[in-house]
């Protein structure tokens, strides 16, 4: 356990009681699970501490073990666009639990969802279910190579795309946040196909496809990158990586894992007007569940197995607890236009933040596109990696334990991105500013 610098005996003794549980729970982790975590972002290894365990959870809200309150901006890395364990979806999960764990049998639930991710994102003519982000993307990627007998190719420094060995080249997320941003384990030949870029600068790609004439299969992006912190794409930047794609038939896949179906009803490609080859989703159309999916145009998805000679396959792939909670999740979102309330809560939230953050003594940048937000502790304009690494990482975490110890739980990296669900009230929000100006008048 570590304690802050100063702390009194009083303060240590309830630090201790705060945490008690979760100390035993942690200590018993790190004996059988590595790094005492099942993701390294949990580790709060970017925030100098232990985490803490968690209890239950129910709308914005989540319980520690040891009983302790927070709000939660982190949603579970993003799924819980309607707050923790919505009543419709548990009762959907129920119901479906009822009818059949799983199937390895096609279900009608599975044609439910093709036919909503279709209807909702044109760009996706057909697509096919998996169980996580990681699974999506690792299957653009391949599909994308199948389809165009290339081996190369472009990212952009700081985009995350899951553990993809392909990917795992300068990427973002817990990849970052533990300062390797590439892996142990990712053989030389595939950094050598694999060419990683600065996010926003539309030379470089030019030059990248001039140098690798005929060799590039694809170019993949987060549309809006909100793994190395959440910054946004420059005016044209996408529609020139569309039109770069074009004219050397290369693929343009969007990885819409966190964006698709939180920034609006089709997702960041709704928003920029930009119709990718192939997107890769997760998180929110999963309800919670493990889900991950990969879509895009037929004749593209028609090389996959079995009718075509990319193969691709999963056990649990549709897995109907997850349709179950995926379709009602999207469904109720549309029902209640929840991106109308997200878009209005995140700008009620912005207001209240940039004036918590008039009072602050340190440079500080503060981003926001709907429902995600990123408080950089650097001055702007951040629009890359690069920009965004000039963050202060140690006053980052003086912050975010002042914020945590005043029941406001934010990622516990400064290269992730803040999530507001349509389970946040006004109070939360209003409450979350107020512990924002204290926090930031403490550093
Ligand atoms: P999963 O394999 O973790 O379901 O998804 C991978 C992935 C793909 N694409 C994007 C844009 C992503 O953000 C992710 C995963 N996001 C991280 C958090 N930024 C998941 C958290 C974690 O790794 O524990």
């Amino acid at each position: 356990m570590q304690f802050g610098v100063g702390r009194s005996t009083l303060d240590v003794r309830r630090f201790v009681s705060l945490t008690f549980r979760s100390s035993q729970l942690f200590r018993a982790a790190l004996k059988r699970i590595p790094g005492g975590v099942n993701s390294p972002v949990r580790a709060f290894g970017h925030v100098g501490a232990d985490p803490f365990f968690i209890e239950r959870a129910k709308g914005a809200k989540i319980w520690d073990v040891d009983g302790n309150e927070y709000i939660d901006y982190v949603g579970s890395w993003g799924p819980t666009i309607l707050g923790h364990a919505p009543k419709i979806i548990v009762d959907a999960v129920r119901e479906a639990a009822e009818r059949g764990l799983t199937f390895g049998i096609p279900n009608p639930l599975e044609v439910e969802m093709a036919e909503l991710i279709c209807k909702w994102m044109p760009s996706i003519e057909k697509v096919r279910m998996v169980n996580s982000g990681t699974e999506a993307t690792m299957s653009c990627i391949r599909l994308a190579r199948g389809f165009t007998g290339r081996n190369k190719i472009i990212k952009f420094d700081g985009c995350y795309h899951g553990h993809v060995d392909a990917l795992l080249v300068k990427s973002g997320s817990g990849a970052l946040t533990h300062g390797r941003p590439d892996s142990a384990g990712v053989p030389e030949a595939f950094v050598d196909l694999t060419i990683s870029l600065p996010f926003n600068n539309s030379d470089l790609v030019r030059q990248a496809f001039h140098e690798n004439r005929d060799q590039i299969a694809a170019i993949i992006l987060e549309p809006i990158p909100a793994n190395a912190g959440l910054y946004l794409p420059r005016k044209d930047f996408l529609s020139i990586l569309c039109e770069e794609c074009k004219k050397h038939a290369a693929l343009l896949i969007f990885d819409e894992v966190i964006t698709g179906f939180r920034l609006a009803r089709g997702g960041a490609q709704e928003i920029y007007g930009i119709k990718p080859d192939l997107s890769a989703l997760g998180k929110v159309i999963g309800g919670g569940l493990p889900v991950g999916a990969f879509g895009g145009r037929a004749e593209i998805m028609d090389q996959l197995s079995p009718d075509g000679p990319v193969y691709q396959a999963g056990t649990l792939s549709g897995n109907p607890l997850a349709m179950a909670a995926g379709l009602t999740q999207l469904r109720e979102l549309e029902r209640i236009d929840g991106w109308k309330a997200l878009e209005e809560l995140g700008r009620r939230f912005e207001t209240l933040v940039r004036d918590a953050m008039g009072t602050a003594k340190m440079n500080l940048t503060f981003h926001r596109i709907g429902s995600m937000f990123c408080l950089f502790f650097a001055s702007g304009p951040i629009v890359d990696l690069a920009t965004a690494q000039q963050s202060d990482l140690k006053m980052f975490a003086k912050f975010f334990h002042a914020c945590l110890k005043r029941g406001v739980y934010f990622a516990p990296s400064q290269f992730e991105t803040g999530f507001i669900s349509t389970a946040h009230t006004l109070e939360d929000i209003e409450r979350t500013a107020e512990v924002m100006r204290e926090a930031l008048r403490e550093l």
